[in-house]
Order: structure tokens, then sequence, then C-alpha cells
């Protein structure tokens, strides 16, 4: 049997523009910035303008630009802050390789194609990259020199990781994890970090802690934004982020050993601080406003990261993600990688049938999840509403799913409240899940509650199986008397 060799650029095209992947978060910039997706702000200060102009940009339309502040009072001229990376149909395709999307489900397709075929493609070991062009040790370390943003008023200070990588090593099996978490500026070498239960990065904190013994790690504060999408999502445990989102790439990332603690650095990245954190030196974290769309977690003890190297390029770059009462900077990006996620893991599990998945902005990204299906047998519909609510990227903090026959499009909430309202018997089809993973930021549990639980309802919103050939008709035109009725009453129907 020949070997099977499969081409760089097999299933990528970058919106029919590129045949090759961006090299950086700045050439990503240029190309998004070419077809319309970038806007410029000049003058916006870091205490709030920044966050409350992202509110109002995405608040005010769908898919609004990526916003790129520059000249920021108080800073050196080339120090920029990017809200909104990948927030937009156009610019997650031009991120993952997708060819020019018409529709958000276009991009949510091309990812589940994608995946039928992605394997990981494993970091490769450079010397030299532009992340080095500076590098600030011990006590010349001062974070305050970077523009970082206090994004609402309540917040508890300024955050200077909002759209980052916290990058550990598993002290056991040796992968590296890289997630977004947030990270809180406490001073020019400190910052505090805070990690949900049950997160990769909590749990390998939690395996260093109880040796006793410090863990190292990154926080990578600007770089690809496909880095990003890998980080913020929930993938398998085990997986390095750099890996699946190398797969995605076609093109390994080019990574250089940090001086201390030999963790990955992203040879293209913007700013990436290195230090530790150790068991029982903790410091007042929070308030955050979260991406739920509360302050749903008080100020509480966290460990803090004592910095002791920050890497940057020249002109660096700040990612922020700025989460609040959605739409957000970053949910419609977040909703089209999370349905591709969970439509993915239907599938995976083994389930046929699926014609569209949609976890919606207003529901937080994670808590109201629409599966279309064509069923098939009884049963159907239900099976793939459990896997949806318990697969990994489905289970942290999720609420509803509700599952909807395949006339009816998930994304169209008129659509889904229809069938939620007349093809769903509340006492047969809807399905309460008790103590499932979630976390302080669900504004359902009370503050300081141990039990890091809530519930799911599973909502069955498809006609009955056993009925589907005799269940009521439903009442509108056919295609055929539509189109002659239109045809016919052109005239007026162009004045309406
Ligand atoms: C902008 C943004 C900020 C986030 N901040 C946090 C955070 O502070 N703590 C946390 O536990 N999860 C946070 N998350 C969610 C995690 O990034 C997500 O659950 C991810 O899958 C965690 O990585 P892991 O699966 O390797 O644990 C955030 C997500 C986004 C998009
Ligand atoms: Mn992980």
């Amino acid at each position: 049997m020949p070997q099977e060799i499969e081409p760089k650029t097999i299933d990528r095209t970058w919106l029919g523009l590129y045949d090759r992947p961006h090299r950086d978060l700045r050439e990503f910039l240029e190309r998004a910035e070419s077809i319309g997706e970038v806007t410029r702000v000049k003058g916006a200060n870091w205490d709030l303008e920044m966050g409350a102009l992202a509110e109002i940009v995405n608040h005010k339309r769908s898919e609004a630009p990526a916003l790129l502040f520059e000249g920021i009072p108080g800073y050196p001229a080339g120090f920029r802050v990017l809200s909104g990376s990948g927030n937009s149909s156009k610019r997650m395709a031009l991120m993952l390789g997708f060819p020019m999307p018409q529709t958000a489900i276009d991009v949510v397709l091309a990812y589940r194609d994608r995946m039928k075929h992605h394997k990981p493609i494993p970091p490769t070991l450079v010397k030299q990259g532009p992340i080095l062009e500076n590098i600030d040790r011990d006590e010349d370390v001062d974070l305050g020199k970077f523009p970082v943003p206090r994004v609402h008023e309540k917040d508890g200070g300024r955050y200077i990781g909002t759209e980052d990588l916290v990058i550990m090593r598993d002290p056991d099996q040796g992968w590296v994890n890289a997630s977004t978490y947030r990270v809180q500026l406490h001073s020019k070498n400190s910052a505090g970090l805070w990690m949900s239960p049950g997160k990769h990065g909590r749990q390998i904190r939690d395996k260093y802690f109880k040796q006793g013994k410090p863990c190292p790690l990154l926080v990578c504060c600007g770089h690809d934004p496909l880095l990003f999408l890998a980080a913020a999502n929930e993938i398998k445990f085990g997986v390095s982020e750099f890996d699946y989102a190398g797969g995605h790439r076609g093109e390994p990332y080019e990574v250089i050993p940090s001086e201390i603690h030999s963790l990955p650095i992203p040879a293209h990245a913007e700013i990436v601080l290195e230090g530790e954190i150790v068991p029982g030196d903790v410091h007042a974290e929070g308030p955050f406003g979260e991406f739920t769309g509360y302050y749903a977690s008080p100020q509480s003890e966290q460990p803090v990261i004592r910095v002791r190297r920050v890497y940057y390029r020249n002109d660096p770059i700040l990612t922020m993600a700025t989460p609040m009462r959605p739409p957000s900077d970053m949910s419609f990006g977040r909703s089209i990688v999370k349905s591709g996620m969970i439509w993915d893991a239907i599938e995976r599990a083994g389930i046929s049938g699926i014609k569209g998945v949609w976890c919606h902005e207003a529901g937080a990204m994670r808590m109201f999840n629409v599966i279309s299906i064509k069923q098939a047998y009884a049963g159907h519909a239900k099976q793939a509403a459990l896997v949806a609510t318990g697969c990994q990227a489905g289970a942290y903090l999720g609420r509803f799913v509700v599952v909807v026959d395949d006339d009816i499009d998930p994304t169209n909430m008129f659509d889904v409240l229809w069938a939620i309202s007349t093809r769903c018997d509340p006492a047969l089809d809807i399905e309460v899940i008790h103590r499932m993973w979630s976390g302080p930021l669900d504004p359902i549990i009370p503050h300081g509650s141990p039990a890091n639980y809530s519930s799911r309802a599973l909502i069955d919103a498809c006609r009955p199986f056993e009925r589907i050939k005799d269940f009521p008709p439903v009442v509108g035109a056919t295609p055929e008397l539509r189109a002659k009725v239109a045809t016919k009453f052109a005239g007026i129907l162009s004045k309406i």
C-alpha cells in the first residue's frame, strides 16, 4: 500500500484568498483589515473606554468588526490593544482556513468537515522568534508598561489576561495545556489567576500543589486568534491546545523554550509572562464582569503569579476579550465553534441524522443549545440531547438543550420557540438532570456555595416519533403555490 501523504493545504483555503496560513496575529490583522473586518480606534483610554466601546459596537450589530486600539493615552504610540479578533463568520473562516462563508452555519459545517480528518500537529522547537525582541528579567519586570484595560466599572482591577493563553505542563504526563483563564494585574510583577474547578489548568495546578510544589506557567497575552480559539474551548484532557490548533492550521506552531521553566513560548506571540504560582501565596482577585452577563462571583483569594520574565515584541498588541451581557466581542465566534464542537461530539458518539447545531449567543454560548435532527427512530432525539449535554464541549455551565425536527432552523429563535410551544408536551418531553458540572460563575449558584453543580433541562421539541406521520400538518402554502402567487403579484410584493 502506498503511504497516504496529506498535502499541507488539503482542505484549507483562507477565504479563497490565500494559500498558506497567516504567520502571526499581525498578518491575520492585515488580511482581516483588507476585507473591511478591522476598525482602528485612536485615543481610547485604558480605563473603561476600550471596554465600553467594545460593548457599544457589539451591541449595535452582529458580526461587528474587530477594534484595534492605537495611540492609547499615556503609552508609547505603537502599543496596541485588540478587541474581537475572531468575532465574525469571515474572521473565523480566515482564521481556520475555510472558504468565504455566506452564513454562520457555513462555518459550522466547514468545522464539522474539517474534524472528519483533523489530526493534531505538535509545535516545532525553534531558537529565535520576534517574541525575543525584548526580555525584561527579575527586577526590571514592569507590567505597568502595557496599556492593560480596566474593562467594566465594577471590576476589581485591570485585567492583562482576558483573550490569553495560560500555558502549563502536566507534572505526571508531561503534556502542555494552554487555556484561557482571566489574569488580573496586581502589581508591577504580580498578577492573579482565576480557574474554575474541573478546568485542566486547575487540575494541573492541584497536582503541583498536592506535592507542595510551585506550579510554573506562562501567560501569553497576544497571539494568533486560532490559538485563542483552541484555548477557550473545552477539548480533550491530555490533548495540547497547541497541537489541536496546529492541526487546523495545517502547519506546526513554532515555539521557543522559556528561560526559567522551558515552557513553550509561541515564537510569534506579542507579550508573554513567565513565572509561577506557589501553594498558599494568594491575594484578593475580582470581581470581574463575566460572559453570562453578570458579576457572578465576588472577590475571593486566588493564587498569585510571581512574574520573573516578560517577553514582548516591539510595538506589542495585547489581545482583549470583553465578557458582558451578550452579545459581546467574542460571543458570535464562540457560538460558531461551540456549535461545531458539539455537532462533532454527537457524530463521534455514533449518532446519525444531525442537521444543525446552534449555541445561541443569548444563552451565553453554552446555556441554550439547539440541535436539529431528522428523527429515524424512537428515542433518537433524547439520545442526541444526552450527548450534547454530557460531552466535554457541552457539559460545563450548560442549562438548556433543545432538540427540534429538521424543518426548524436551529439558529432562528422564533422557529425554535414555535417548535417548543407546539411539539413539546412539558410533562413528557422535558427531562431534568441534576448536579451537572458548573462553577462559581454560574449566576444560579449562590455565592460561596461549595456545591458547584447546576441542573440541565433537555427539551424534546420534536414531533413525537410514533406520531410523525399523523401529527397535524403545518399550515403554509406549498412552495409551488407560493411561487405562482408571488410571480403573479410581483409588482405589489416589490412595494411591500
Ligand atoms: C474570554 C474568556 C475568558 C475566560 N476566562 C476563564 C476564567 O477566568 N476561568 C476559567 O476557568 N475559565 C475561563 N474561560 C473558559 C475557559 O477558557 C474554557 O473553559 C477552556 O476550555 C478551559 O480550558 P481547559 O479545557 O484546558 O481547562 C474563559 C473563556 C473565555 C472565552
Ligand atoms: Mn485543555
